[in-house]
């Protein structure tokens, strides 16, 4: 897996034997990636941000003690009120910014901060930008970046190969772009672990196992109805649940 740390005999032209693969710290199946500290998720006006992805990615992130960073992408053709909108759900939770990698290149700043002395991992749908943004990183056009097909408006996959690029005071790695993601070894039940909102008010609600779905007594769900959670997420958190139960359903 790229990430991956090993020893290697080297032979001629090249070419290398591997020996031994170390013990791996996390891995994540999509994007293939191995022993990486941050996770960047991107996301952009267009393609059209698909946030059930953003939570199963973010989840994946807190089983592989991975840390998440959300990225609004081609911020130069959203306006702040947009952005803020899909940020509010998630600003407490990891960190969240706003990019351009065109004209006067908004946030890329704030963005080296959160990913130096890192290996950061870029990932999202296809045409995002991720490759436009390593290649502002790192000051070269090391990624070959592609538009979107104007008819669907989706992204033409341009980056075919996973590959770790040091720039000093860190490194990347670029990926190809997906817009499936299912997630593994994961039951249902558990899902709400990974939720930090929902895990500070468990204590709260009747049942010390409530999944805040169909109890009574639900303090998450209290918290829902007052304002003080986002309903949106909380719907995508209803159909990744229903995702893993019918999984669950398909193998017994
Ligand atoms: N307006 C605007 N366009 C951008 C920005 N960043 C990237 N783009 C454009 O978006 C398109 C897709 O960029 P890529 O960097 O190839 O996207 P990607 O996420 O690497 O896509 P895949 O490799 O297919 O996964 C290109 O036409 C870029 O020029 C931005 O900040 N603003
Ligand atoms: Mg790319
Ligand atoms: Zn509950």
């Amino acid at each position: 897996m790229v990430g991956d740390i090993v020893e290697i005999t080297p032979l001629k032209h090249n070419f290398g034997v591997i020996e031994k693969l170390y013990e791996r710290k996390n891995k994540l199946i999509r994007p293939y990636v191995s022993n990486i500290d941050s996770l960047i998720i991107v996301i952009a006006l267009l393609p059209k941000p698909d946030l059930t992805l953003v939570d199963k990615l973010i989840v994946s992130c807190y089983i592989e003690k991975i840390e998440p960073v959300l990225c609004f992408n081609k911020a130069d053709l959203t306006d702040q009120k947009s952005i803020d909108e899909v940020f509010e759900a998630y600003k407490n939770e990891m960190p969240c910014v706003r990019t351009s990698t065109v004209d006067s290149a908004i946030g890329l700043k704030e963005l080296y901060g959160v990913m130096k002395g890192k290996l950061s991992c870029f990932a999202g749908q296809s045409a995002v930008g991720k490759s436009s943004i390593i290649n502002r990183i790192i000051g070269d056009e090391v990624m070959k970046v592609n538009g979107l097909s104007a008819k669907a408006q989706r992204g033409k996959h341009t980056t075919r190969h996973i590959e770790i690029f040091d720039y000093g005071e860190g490194r990347v790695v670029d990926t190809c772009g997906f817009s499936l993601l299912e997630i593994d070894k994961l039951k249902p039940e558990e899902l709400a672990y990974y939720y930090e909102d929902y895990v500070k008010l468990l204590s709260f609600c009747r049942y010390n196992n409530c999944v805040h779905i169909n109890e009574p007594d639900c303090r998450v769900k209290e918290e829902l109805a007052k304002g003080n959670l986002s309903v949106e997420r909380y719907n995508r958190y209803v159909t990744i649940y229903n995702e893993l139960k019918e999984k669950q359903n398909d193998k017994y």
